[in-house]
């Protein structure tokens, strides 16, 4: 499973657009994560400041002070204590390096959630299901799946505000370069917005146990260069293809229970439980990042799920071979 992932990670790539794929906060590349980084980089300064001293310190006492060969081991040390002025210092100076981490962090954080929205901002909807990630674009009526399209924002002029969201258990929203972690927690909605200064994708995962395949809940944010969202948007905006040489095989799919669970616009195919697939042959991968969105993992995965990803909420249909020819070449026509 874990090869799987690693597989579909390393492999899949948008022609023109460089992958930030290093999961890493000391990379920052949107503002949230800036500040976040800052942050970081001063709570680390401090306590290696504090390390050293205390260390340094024990270092220093352990030498200078060991038993020598001359001592009268028959004799305490001199004890000393109840020195006001040493007893008020290290009171006093671990409250006030505390106040100040605290009041930094705080500052931070109240900054990165009250900033107000820049004037061209994209409003996404984030909702968190055993184990892959609804996308709504509420302003624009669409739904995708897993893979979140944002503009990028090289000034700072548009930013990507998120709703998240969930479906049964708590989720948690993460991608390193772009923003901390926040939660999607059932009944009750949290915000969380990005500016991603650099195109290219910015890849992410689950940050919050929440059942089998959670380690299988990838997620990436695809951020376009400025123009281009505009014209993902407007593809996918479009309904389903209809392709008169997909006609049996499409009511094909209609026949079988796969409606029940899936959303094709424009089609009897109304089910909100799995990912829509309106536009499944735009993304770059299936289960949320588990497969590359080739042609034979399609058919794989649809012959039976559970292979790929042990125990996910996809059953096999056990479709025969005729049928399951069928199904993958209608969904490979929903461009
Ligand atoms: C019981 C509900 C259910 C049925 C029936 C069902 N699916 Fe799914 N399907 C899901 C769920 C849930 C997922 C998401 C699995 C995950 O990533 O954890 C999914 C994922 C998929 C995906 C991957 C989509 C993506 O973007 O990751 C495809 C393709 C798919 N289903 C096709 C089908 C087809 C074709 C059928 C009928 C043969 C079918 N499904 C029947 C629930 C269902
Ligand atoms: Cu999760």
């Amino acid at each position: 499973m874990i090869v799987h992932a690693l597989a579909a990670l390393l492999q899949t790539q948008v022609p023109g657009l460089p992958e930030h794929r290093v999961a890493n906060i000391f990379k920052p590349l949107a503002s949230p994560a800036q500040s976040e980084y800052e942050i970081a980089v001063f709570v680390i300064a401090i306590t290696t400041v504090i390390f050293v001293v205390v260390g340094g310190l024990i270092v220093f006492t352990i030498v200078r002070f060991r038993r020598r060969p001359s001592d009268d081991t028959r004799q305490e040390p001199p004890q000393v204590y109840g020195s006001n002025q040493i007893e008020v210092a290290w009171t006093v100076i671990p409250i006030l390096i505390v106040f100040v981490l605290i009041g930094v962090t705080a500052r931070i954080t109240a900054g990165v959630q009250n900033a107000s929205p820049p004037a061209s901002t994209v409003k996404v909807t984030v909702i968190g299901h055993q184990w892959w990630w609804e996308v709504v674009y509420p302003d624009f009526g669409l739904t995708t799946a897993n893979e979140i399209h944002v503009p990028a924002s090289p000034d700072g002029k548009t930013a990507t505000y998120l709703t998240l969201r969930s479906m049964d258990v708590i989720h948690s929203f993460w991608v390193p370069q772009l923003s901390g972690k926040t939660d999607l927690i059932p009944n009750r909605d949290n915000f969380l917005w990005i500016d991603p200064k650099e195109a290219g994708i910015y890849l992410g995962n689950c940050a919050e146990y929440c059942g089998t395949q959670h380690a299988n809940m990838l997620l990436r944010v695809i951020a376009h260069p400025p123009g281009d969202f505009e014209k993902w948007m407007a593809e996918q905006q479009k309904p389903a293809e209809q392709n008169p040489q997909m006609t049996e095989a499409k009511a094909m799919f209609e026949s079988l229970s796969c409606i029940n669970c899936h959303t094709v616009k424009g089609t009897p195919a109304v089910g909100k439980f799995g990912p829509d697939l309106t536009h499944l042959m735009s993304r770059e991968t299936i289960g949320a990042g588990v497969l590359t969105n080739t042609a034979e993992n399609l058919r794989n995965w649809i012959n039976d799920p559970q292979v790929a990803k042990p125990g996910c909420y996809m059953p096999s249909m056990k479709l025969t071979d005729q049928e399951l020819g069928q199904v993958v070449s209608y969904l490979e026509s929903l461009k």
